[in-house]
């Protein structure tokens, strides 16, 4: 197999409703899509990735148009030059750039698509899936107002979530979460994230949460910061889960090492991809580390990878994988649907998706830009 070309899309996908975390709200996701060619003997097929790197730095180092830049420039070039190509080398191959593991990640994912469709396989057969639906979580943002979150919460559970994320950061954190467990009772599957916010300075505010029965706490403390979610995790009795201090399986294994996380959440676009994802996936299981999938607020592409790989049999806790029309009115593939709680994994060839092309002009900014 070999790639042939790869053409970048750039899309502005506008929010039913503003996202407020930590960080930053956001009213519309910035989208980088990756459609890649390979070439298998004398037929051609064509596999699309989606890169979860955010407009700016603020999740993460890695932002939309340096992701762009390093593919146009050092990723893509390096593969197409490769010669033989396939989904499992891609890593291997690009391990010589230093990080960027958003940006691999989607060139990893577009090409594992083409290649599964030339296999005419799913992700879900490919990986080794369990189950045919996966419950589904949903991720609340940080609200004005105590009752606005309720009305908000409301709403996804008359919908059917399974479980319920708040985002929080200091000055809202206590008490939006009392008032959310004292409205809807004991038997809510509630977390929170807060996105690095805190310091361990913090860890005595932060034991308050442990009245609220939650399943965890997300990402307390900073990227770097391992050893000091080690000590917190002493202080606190609400588990620590890890999202963004997890980008790849060796610090995955430190953190279990160092006590450092008894949840890990999984985002194969912050680990380098699918496969990456995968093996902290068996890390976690091996050592009895529970893990459930994150989100970027992918298009119906990375939803619907994301639901086949929260199939695998360690992903004992509620994703962030909810319906399409959580953050989009109109997604850029058939819409990715919660019924009851549940998201079904994709059956059909590589991620089982396909994008509308209308709506791939309908959101695009910028001009396509193809590198062969
Ligand atoms: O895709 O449902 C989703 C979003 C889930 O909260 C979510 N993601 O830190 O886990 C996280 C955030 C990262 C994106 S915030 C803009
Ligand atoms: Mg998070």
């Amino acid at each position: 197999m070999r790639l042939t070309s790869v053409t970048m899309h750039q899309l502005e996908m506008p929010l039913v409703s503003p996202f407020t975390t930590s960080f930053s709200t956001q009213t519309v996701r910035h989208v980088l899509l990756l459609e890649a060619r390979l070439r298998v003997g004398v037929d051609e097929f064509t596999g699309w990735g989606e890169c979860v790197a955010m407009a700016e730095p603020l999740y993460s180092s890695e932002y939309l148009s340096g992701a762009a830049h390093v593919l146009e420039t050092w990723l893509v070039p390096r593969l197409i030059a490769a010669g033989d190509v396939s989904a499992e080398m891609v890593a291997h191959l690009l391990e010589p750039i230093v990080g960027h593991r958003m940006a691999k990640a989607a060139l990893e994912m577009a090409i594992l698509d083409a290649q599964l469709r030339a296999d005419n396989r799913s992700f879900a057969s490919y990986l080794g899936a369990t189950r045919t639906h996966v419950p589904s979580g949903v991720s609340v943002g940080i609200h004005d107002s105590v009752p606005a979150l309720l009305r908000t919460v409301s709403g996804y559970l008359d919908e059917g979530y399974a479980r319920i994320k708040l985002k929080i950061k200091p000055g809202t954190d206590i008490e939006p979460v009392r008032a959310v467990r004292e409205e809807f009772g004991g038997d809510l599957l509630l977390q929170v994230d807060a996105n690095a916010a805190y310091t361990l300075a913090d860890a005595a505010h932060l034991k308050r949460l442990d009245d609220f029965d939650l399943l965890l706490i997300e990402q307390p403390l900073g990227e770097e910061d391992l050893r000091q979610h080690a000590r917190l995790a002493e202080l606190l009795d609400t588990p620590v889960c890890l999202d963004e201090s997890i980008v790849s399986a060796a610090s995955a294994a430190d953190a279990i090492a160092l006590g450092a996380a008894s949840v890990i959440n999984i985002k194969p676009g912050r680990v380098g991809g699918y496969l990456e994802a995968r093996r902290i996936h068996d890390i976690a299981r091996a050592n009895g580390i529970a893990v459930w999938c994150g989100g970027m607020l992918e298009t119906g592409i990375g939803r619907a990878a994301n639901a086949s790989l929260a199939a695998l049999p360690g992903f004992t806790l509620p994703g962030d994988i909810s319906g399409s029309d959580r953050f989009y009115a109109e997604d850029i593939t058939e819409p990715i649907v919660m019924t009851a709680g549940e998201v079904a994994v994709p059956t059909g060839p590589g991620f089982g998706v396909d994008v509308i092309p209308e709506r791939l002009e309908k959101f695009r900014v910028g001009d396509a830009a193809t590198v062969s």
